[in-house]
């Protein structure tokens, strides 16, 4: 028998023959109810709550509906949500005059969840693309191409709003460059730059996975795709170049989206930026693809098995519409 099997630092089942040595062995991988944000969808309807479709357990809520609901995620130790507005009476123009207006779903709710919620992190996405006539995620010049002052005004202007409304985060998801500066700038501007964080949805990638979500916000593009401001999911390069752009314009934390399909860009942005917290966004393509498991024991271990990977690769905060399962499985622990 050769020597080298017989010698004892090759024996590796000793570390990990119970599930504490096996816990030891798996550092930074705990999933606690801080490392969880929750997304959410808010309708203009106050009293309205609508399942959607093609994610099973996720509802677009009126405001009268999503306290009780929230209610009861908070008493589990929900400790941050990322909140999405739906407008349908709304108009939607080629600048996204909506998404500030102050009859917007999402300005009208913020200090009313402040004032339910008060230990609840409340953050807001940032983008025109539920409130524009044509769907993309800015402005557009006429020949139907991203004008980027105009978006990135337009970006700052309703992250400002959102921020005066309440949001603790404001999460620009247009990938506009500069935005993060001018959303900064606007900030220090107006004395909220120290009581308003920056998450920048800085690698997010034109993925096949956003279907579920364009569907219930009604946000796809009414002509061409996203992939002028998306990143290629190829791309290892442009996402490092836009992690290093956001966090010299500021940028508090950092994001990659989609989720398990981008890990080693997780890896690789948490080995640059190992002091900026980094989120993954697990979207709403992969929420069905596990959603979609009929035994719910087997969904619920791929579940855990893929969040735990994805705290592995370094994320520090994952968005997860499984949220709600999440707080469940925790406070069975
Ligand atoms: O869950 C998801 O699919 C998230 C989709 C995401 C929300 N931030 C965007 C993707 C897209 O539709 O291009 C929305 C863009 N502002």
């Amino acid at each position: 028998m050769n020597s080298l099997f017989l010698s004892p630092q090759h024996v590796l089942q000793g570390g990990y023959f119970n599930s504490t040595l096996r816990k030891l062995q798996e550092p930074n991988t705990s999933i606690e109810p801080h490392n969880i944000m929750y997304p959410i969808f808010l309708l203009e309807d106050d009293d309205a709550v609508q399942p959607v479709s093609s994610m099973p357990n996720v509802f677009r809520y009126g405001l009268n509906k999503l306290i009780p609901a929230l209610g009861e995620l908070v008493n589990k130790g929900l400790q941050s949500v990322l909140i999405f507005g739906i407008v349908e009476k709304l108009p939607k123009d080629s600048r996204g005059s909506s998404a500030d207006c102050k009859d917007n779903p999402v300005v009208k709710a913020l200090p009313k969840l402040r004032q339910a919620f008060p230990q609840l992190t409340l953050a807001s996405d940032v983008c025109l693309c539920p409130y524009t006539s044509h769907g993309h995620c800015g402005v557009l010049t006429e020949n139907g191409v991203i004008d980027h002052e105009p978006s990135v005004k337009r970006i700052a202007d309703v992250a400002l709003a959102y921020a005066k409304a309440g949001a603790h985060i404001v999460a620009p998801s247009d990938m506009m460059d500069n935005r993060i500066k001018a959303i900064k700038d606007a900030l220090v501007a107006n004395k909220l730059q120290n009581q308003v964080s920056v998450l920048s949805y800085s690698c997010k990638f034109a993925s096949a996975m956003y279907g579920p979500f364009r569907d219930t916000m009604k946000s796809s593009p009414m002509a061409g795709d996203r992939k002028c401001y998306q990143l290629p999911p190829g791309s290892a390069g442009l996402a490092a170049r836009a992690a290093e752009r956001d966090v010299a314009e500021g940028a508090d934390f950092l994001m990659v989206k989609p989720g398990l399909p981008y890990l080693d860009i997780v890896r690789q942005t948490k080995d640059r930026y190992p002091n900026h917290p980094l989120f993954i966004y697990q979207v709403s393509g992969e929420y069905a693809m596990i959603a979609q498991q009929k035994d719910s024991n087997e969904m619920q271990t791929i579940l855990l098995e893929t969040l735990t990977c994805m705290r592995r690769a370094g994320a520090d905060c994952i968005i997860t519409y499984f949220a709600p399962l999440v707080l469940s499985i925790i406070s069975k622990q």
